[in-house]
């Protein structure tokens, strides 16, 4: 068995959980905050069986969609009056990042 962890944005979560549920996939979502962002996102598992791993890829990768966002840069611009000015990047989110691990027991009690 194999567990499939996938950070992606909060406004594919919806979808993505109706899509799993619909084709039969056990599912939770996990309210997460990205480290350079500092802004919410979303964090699923599935608990699947190895044949299926990449059917939950497939579902994941035609619901989730890439986008860009605009963020103040955590390092500041250093001017050569000395004075701090945060500015603005622009950095492209991707659909989702996947990870998928061994689990090496399952158990419903
Ligand atoms: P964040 O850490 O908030 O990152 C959001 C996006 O910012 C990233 O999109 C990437 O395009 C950009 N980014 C991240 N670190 C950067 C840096 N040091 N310099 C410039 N740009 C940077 P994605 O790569 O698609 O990642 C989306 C979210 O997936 C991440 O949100 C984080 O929550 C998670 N993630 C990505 N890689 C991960 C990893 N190796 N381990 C755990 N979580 C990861």
């Amino acid at each position: 068995m194999k567990l499939v962890i996938a950070i992606l944005q909060d406004e594919d979560s919806g979808k993505l959980v109706d899509e799993l549920m619909k084709n039969k996939f056990g599912v939770t979502k996990l309210a997460s905050t990205g480290g350079f962002l500092r802004a919410g996102n979303t964090t699923i598992i599935v608990g699947v069986e190895k044949e299926k791993v990449d059917d939950v890829i497939e579902i994941i990768r035609s619901t989730c969609k890439s986008r860009k966002r605009v963020t103040t840069s955590p390092i500041p611009t250093t001017w050569s009056s000395g004075v701090y000015t945060p500015y603005s990047i622009e950095v492209q989110v991707g659909g989702a990042t996947i990870f998928v691990v061994d689990v090496d027991r399952f158990e419903k009690l």
